[in-house]
């Protein structure tokens, strides 16, 4: 039986007013880059790419799927919803044994808190 695995990232593009106004908004390749390794590896798994979404379709879509590994991408301008995120997963029965990894540039400073 194959892990639930999911990638995900904290930016929502409605909370980006400067964004808003150049709406150019990028694709989040380093967990497009990890999914397609992952499936070309036999291991599926999904992504749930959060710039048209908002932070409670994320928590309903997480509940739903109830993944075993959630790895989220993090940086400066996330890391406060990756935050919110995390503290969202590790306080909800439902995913008491969900793993959460990080990567991406901010997850440093993501350590200091933990
Ligand atoms: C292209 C780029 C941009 C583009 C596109 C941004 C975008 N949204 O995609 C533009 C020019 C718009 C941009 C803007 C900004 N950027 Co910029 N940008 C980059 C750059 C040069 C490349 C990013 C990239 O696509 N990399 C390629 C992908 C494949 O790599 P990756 O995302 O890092 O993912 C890899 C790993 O990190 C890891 N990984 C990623 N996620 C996960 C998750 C898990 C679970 C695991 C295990 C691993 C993992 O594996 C991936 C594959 O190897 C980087 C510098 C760099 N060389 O990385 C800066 C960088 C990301 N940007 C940075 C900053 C600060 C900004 C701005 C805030 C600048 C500003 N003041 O406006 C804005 C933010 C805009 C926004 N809305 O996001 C900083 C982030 C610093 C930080 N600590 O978070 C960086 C690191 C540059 C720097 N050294 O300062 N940026």
């Amino acid at each position: 039986m194959s892990m639930k695995i999911l990638f995900t990232h904290g930016y929502f593009l409605n909370e980006d007013e400067k964004e808003k106004e150049i709406m150019k908004p990028y694709p989040p390749l380093g967990i497009l880059y990890l999914s397609s390794y992952l499936e070309k590896n036999n291991f599926p798994n999904e992504i749930f790419d959060s710039t048209f979404s908002s932070f409670n379709k994320w928590v309903n879509y997480i509940l739903d799927y109830k993944p075993e590994v959630i790895g989220i991408y993090t940086n400066l301008m996330t890391k406060l919803n990756v935050l919110k995120m995390i503290s969202f997963i590790k306080t909800n029965e439902v995913l008491k044994d969900c793993k959460v990894v990080l990567g991406g540039p901010e997850v440093k400073t993501m350590l200091r808190i933990f």
